[in-house]
């Protein structure tokens, strides 16, 4: 089979993520091109080696140029805190690099388009990372809509919520600062959203948005915390938390839909909750991550004695990417959507096809995040076409 050496840089949640997917892609698909977990590259020398020998990485390496220049590298895996993503993005497509970058896209729209640019003059395949489109209850979701089973769509309503912050002595670690994170849950969450958004509705045509900062001075972390959940502050020397703490858009899509979409840190008890529903004509589909095997979905195709939302559990055979793991019923997680993506990336760069979502969608999204922040600046709506 043929081989290609794949080199990650990041070493942290992400890291780990697509380490595991790159590992375990080809135990249960048969894969076009056989992945080889070359080099694995981050910032601390002691961390990242322990981070190689549990995953199988073949070498460290601590300077992402040298990586990204190496001849023997064939795919370049951008698993970097954001603002790492530009730089690496552009050396990676200029030395001929298939590339695998994580969301959000960027810190900023103009970082995105110029990331887009060099993708777009160079040969190697890109993708962005929007994971939860490889939730098979998600495919389902499209396929639903794609066969007209929703009718016109009116609605989208998406919200991603989570809490790990609300804690005020939680550190400042880089999601919180603008110049590493570009903005907070409106990139962070928010690019999820609204990438399901145009995958589910179709292209977004304005925006209008507001954003509100709960705590506005938090503990500098201790240097060696990168990962949100485990983060330590080193005591009581606090700095300026540089992103917004919630943002709350509406949008118009270019079909005359009706949109909205929350993303927050401060929802107690909400862990990791990207919910949507998408209501149509002929019927309304709701997905919640926290139940991520299953599709509500209403029909109103059905007898009117019978129509209520009825809870589709996809783990059938049937359903994409479910038969190459376990028998109906079966549930799968979270890491599972990566490894779908790995597959899916191989087999766009065996066959020399577009692989979706790439870094023009990646682009897209931004233009509709950085929308919702001009737009909530002004306090005025924002069409897309003004920002281009
Ligand atoms: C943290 O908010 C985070 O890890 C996001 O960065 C991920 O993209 C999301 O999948 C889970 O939450």
């Amino acid at each position: 089979m043929k081989k290609m050496n794949v080199a990650i840089i990041g070493d942290k949640f992400m890291g780990k993520a697509h380490s595991n997917a790159w590992k375990q892609a080809g135990y249960f698909f048969d894969l076009p091109i056989q992945p080889v977990l070359k080099v694995a590259c981050g910032r601390n020398a002691e961390q990242l080696k322990e981070f190689a020998q549990r995953w199988g990485w073949e070498e460290v390496e601590t300077d992402w140029r040298k990586v990204v220049g190496r001849k023997d590298i064939d795919i370049v895996d951008v698993s970097t805190p954001t603002y790492l993503h530009h730089d690496i993005v552009i050396a990676a497509a200029k030395a001929g690099k298939h590339i695998y970058c994580e969301k959000p896209t960027a810190v900023s729209y103009q970082e995105a388009k110029e990331m887009y640019q060099a993708v777009k003059a160079a040969k190697g395949k890109h993708y962005i990372n929007f994971n939860y489109r490889r939730c098979p209850a998600i495919q389902l979701a499209k396929r639903l809509i794609d066969e007209g089973k929703l009718g016109r769509i009116y609605h989208w309503r998406g919200a991603y919520l989570q809490s790990w912050i609300m804690d005020p002595a939680f550190p400042l670690t880089w999601h919180l600062r603008k110049e590493t994170a570009g903005a907070g849950p409106q990139y962070d969450l928010g690019s999820h959203n609204v990438d399901l958004a145009r995958f589910l509705v179709g292209e977004v045509k304005s925006v209008m948005a507001m954003t509100a900062h709960f705590i506005t001075e938090r503990p500098l972390p201790d240097e060696s915390v990168a990962r949100t959940f485990q983060a330590g502050s080193k005591g009581t020397e606090k700095g300026k938390v540089g992103v917004e703490d919630a943002a709350f858009m509406t949008l118009e899509f270019e079909n005359g839909a009706l949109g909205a979409v929350e993303s927050t840190r401060f929802a107690g008890g909400r862990k990791n909750y990207n919910y949507f529903e998408v209501y149509g004509s002929k019927g309304s589909i709701l997905f919640d991550m926290e139940r991520m095997n299953e599709l509500e979905y209403f029909s109103m195709e059905d007898p009117d004695y019978a129509q209520g939302f009825r809870t589709i559990l996809a783990t059938e055979p049937v359903h994409a990417y479910v038969a190459n793991w376990w028998p109906p019923g079966h549930a799968i997680g979270y890491e599972h959507e990566h490894v779908h993506a790995v597959v899916d990336f191989l087999k766009a760069v065996d066959s020399d096809k577009e692989m979706t979502p790439n870094l023009y969608d990646g682009m897209k999204v931004m233009q509709v995040l950085d929308a919702g922040l001009e737009s909530a600046r002004t306090g005025k709506k924002v069409a897309l076409k003004d920002m281009e």
